[in-house]
Formats: C-alpha cells, structure tokens, sequence
C-alpha cells in the first residue's frame, strides 16, 4: 500500500511536464499536520503540501489557492518559487505540458501570424531579466472591515522574483500589428469546469503592451516557471496586480476593440478615484480596470503581539514596493505613530523589486505599536487609516504591530 503522502512525494519528484504530479495537486494534496491562524475572523487554515511547493497555507484546493505563510518575507528579498503564492480561478487546470511541443500562437490584427515553441522564443529573440514584485489583486482582502466577499487573503498573496523571458514588443513587432489594434488579449490553458464559466482571459491596452517592460516570461529565479505558477510561460506585467499575468499563457490577441469579458468589464475593477475607495459598506459609481500597485510596507521580523526587552536595541527589518517609482523612504514608528524616524534601505535589486529596509528602536517597558511608513519616488506614501472598497483591492494602510516591552 501506497500511502498519500508517499505518493505526493513520489510525483513531487516527478520532472516537470509529468502531469500526474498535479492531479496529486489537485487530489492528494498532503494535509500537513499544523495550520496556521490569519490575523481575522474564521482565519485559521490548514498548511498543505503541492508539487513543487514547500507546506504553504490553503486557501482553497479547486482551483488551487495556496497563500505564502508571511515568515517567509523575512528569509530574503527573493521569494523562493517553492514558497510563491498560487491562485486560480477556474478548476480545470492544465495537468499534462509537453514544453517540447508547447506553442504560444500570435492571431487577430497581425501583419503575420505567429505560433512559437520555447526554443524560438529563447533563441529567436533577446532575453530579458529583472526582479519583481507579484500581488493577487486580493492580497490583504481578509482583514478589510466591514469584512468583503472574496479568497479571504492574508497578506501572502504576494512575492518577489526574477523573471526572465522575451519582450512583449518584440513578439508583437516580429508579427507586424496591423492599423486598428487598441488592445492585446492574453489566455492560458486552464479551462472552467462548467460551460456556463467565463474562460480566464485579460487584455492591456496596445502601448502598454508595447512599453517593452511586459515580458514572456519562461523562467522564475534561475530556472523553469513552477508548474502552478504558469509553466511553461506566463505573462509578466511589472508593476501591475496579478490578474494581468496569465499563466501557462498560450494565445496572444491582438484586438480592434477593447475585451469586455467578465474578468475586464466585471471583475477585478475599483473605484475610479485617486482612493480607489469608497465609505465602508458604499458602492462606487463608476469604476475602471485595476491598473498598479499602490505603495505598501512590512515589518517582517518582529510579529504581532511579540514580547521584546525594554530599554535594549530592537533591531527591525522588513520590505517595502510600490508600482514601480522605486521606494524613496521608509520610517518607523515606536509610539504609535506620533513620530516618524528614517530606516536605512538595503540593496536596490530594481524599482519593481521590494526594497528591503532595516532601522532599530529602544522602548520602555510596556505595550508599544510600530508603525511603518513607506514614501515612493512620486511622493506617494500610505494612509494612516485603511481605506475600503466592496472587492477587497488596494490595501495599503500604514499597517501596526503590537509588541510587549520587559
Ligand atoms: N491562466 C491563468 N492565469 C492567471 C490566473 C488564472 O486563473 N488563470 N489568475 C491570475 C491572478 S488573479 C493572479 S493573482 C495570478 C497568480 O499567479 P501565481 O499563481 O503564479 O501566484 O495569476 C493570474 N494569471
Ligand atoms: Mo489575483
């Protein structure tokens, strides 16, 4: 007898285009033993076991939902791809990828339309390489107030990694856009389990698709994109929230009309104002497509409700980012945000990356709050209070974190 643990160890082994390994995914997902309790209400959720994936905390198992536990932010600058969050939308996911006959096709209005393997793209164009940030849309969604419907997220639906691949542009240029285009459609190869579900697709407009900084990416941190993070490819959108980067990406569209399926005109749209907000519990009169990241700050080395020794250095460290300004500054509260020191940034690894950041404060005895404070190369900072919407985006409140001085 084979038990499911063995099993899921024996796929996980299994090289990369094996699909069994994802029915084990989707299937045998191991349980492991602990789970882990999110900082909201009903938030306590099982750590389970995918391949290619170290014990990541469960959101949902059809489709996949897997969210990064947040100590993982502390580990490095680089989120490893065994650690990196995973969401789907739709349950059928591709199982079975032979890389070899893989094509990604390049139709609608195109001079010449194109179909290439991964060698053409790795040897028929100039590769590209840089580090950034990824964030589901819902990141954060689980501690809005009043509560919102949606995955009920932490703050694990992000990561940080280098991505390598092929410039959009030079894709679209090698197949000629024709007079007309406004906009380019990108799918994948996961399909909905019910007729009635929306296929998974999503467009950006035709210069942003031509800005040479979204890539076809076919590489994450040194080597092959994970299974369920978009093997064999999958489009990179720096700066942008998650739902632009179609994973197992196999059809690019370029479109005389804007795309107005469920996922543009419908989902994954926020308030169209400079808040993207409206008054808790409100609906928003008009809204737009999601666009960048708004800027965001983590302490990742002290937790919530920590005990610390007064009157000693606390050293402090954490991560910061933004849509890609680049990060200017980071302060640090100790007294609950009445006064504000500069933290020292480390290593620029690119305006997309997180930027991490590190400072250490002395308090008396007592319960403290540190806040921090992140400010971008616009000038564009975080709010002291949480602003809201009915979808759970844009979360970017100065976050606080209670420690116990002794
Ligand atoms: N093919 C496909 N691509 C997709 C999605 C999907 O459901 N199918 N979800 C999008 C959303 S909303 C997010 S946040 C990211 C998640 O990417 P990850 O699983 O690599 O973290 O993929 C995006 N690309
Ligand atoms: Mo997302």
């Amino acid at each position: 007898m084979i038990t499911r643990r063995q099993a899921l160890r024996s796929v996980g082994g299994m090289a990369l285009g094996a699909g069994a390994g994802l029915m084990a995914g989707s299937r045998f997902a191991a349980l492991a033993a602990e789970t882990i309790t999110l900082p909201f209400g009903n938030g306590e959720r099982p750590l389970v076991v995918y391949p290619g994936k170290r014990a990541l905390i469960g959101l949902t198992a059809r489709p996949p939902q897997l969210e990064t536990p947040f100590s993982v932010f502390n580990d490095g600058i680089l989120t490893p791809n065994d650690a990196f969050f995973v969401r789907y939308h739709l349950a059928d996911i591709p199982l079975d990828i032979d890389p070899t006959t893989f094509r990604v096709e390049v139709k609608g209005k195109v001079a010449t339309p194109l179909s290439l393997s991964l060698d053409d793209l790795k040897t028929k164009f100039e590769p590209v390489e840089f580090v950034a940030v990824h964030q589901c849309s819902g990141n954060s969604r689980g501690i809005f107030q009043p509560r919102v419907g949606g995955g009920q997220a932490g703050n694990g639906l992000m990561g940080n990694a280098r991505w390598k691949g092929v410039p959009l542009k030079a894709v679209l240029e090698k197949a000629g856009i024709a007079s007309g285009a406004v906009e380019v459609a990108f799918s994948g190869l996961d399909r909905p389990a019910m007729p009635q579900t929306p296929a998974f697709a999503k467009s950006l407009k035709l210069d942003h698709a031509l800005d040479g900084e979204v890539i076809l990416a076919y590489q994450m941190n040194g080597t092959d994109l994970p299974w369920l993070n978009g093997f064999p490819l999958r489009l990179v959108v720096p700066g942008y929230f998650g739902t632009y980067w179609v994973k197992h990406l196999n059809q690019i569209t370029v479109l005389d009309k804007p795309l107005d399926n469920f996922w543009m005109a419908t989902a994954y749209r926020i308030p169209d104002n400079e808040c993207a907000c409206v008054p808790p519990g409100g609906k928003p009169e008009k809204t737009v497509p999601i666009g960048r990241f708004v800027v965001r700050s983590f302490l990742t080395n002290v937790l919530d409700g920590a005990k610390v020794a007064a009157g000693k250095p606390l050293p402090l460290r954490g991560i910061a980012f933004d849509g890609g300004s680049g990060i200017a500054r980071v302060e640090v509260s100790a007294d609950g945000g009445k006064s504000f020191a500069p933290a020292t940034l480390g290593e620029d690894l690119g305006k997309y990356s997180f930027r991490e950041w590190r400072t250490s404060v002395t308090v008396p005895p007592g319960d403290h709050a540190i806040l921090v404070r992140a400010t971008n190369v616009l000038g564009k900072s975080q709010p002291m209070e949480a602003t809201w919407n009915p979808s759970g985006y844009m979360r970017n409140v100065v976050e606080t974190t209670r420690i116990v001085a002794a």
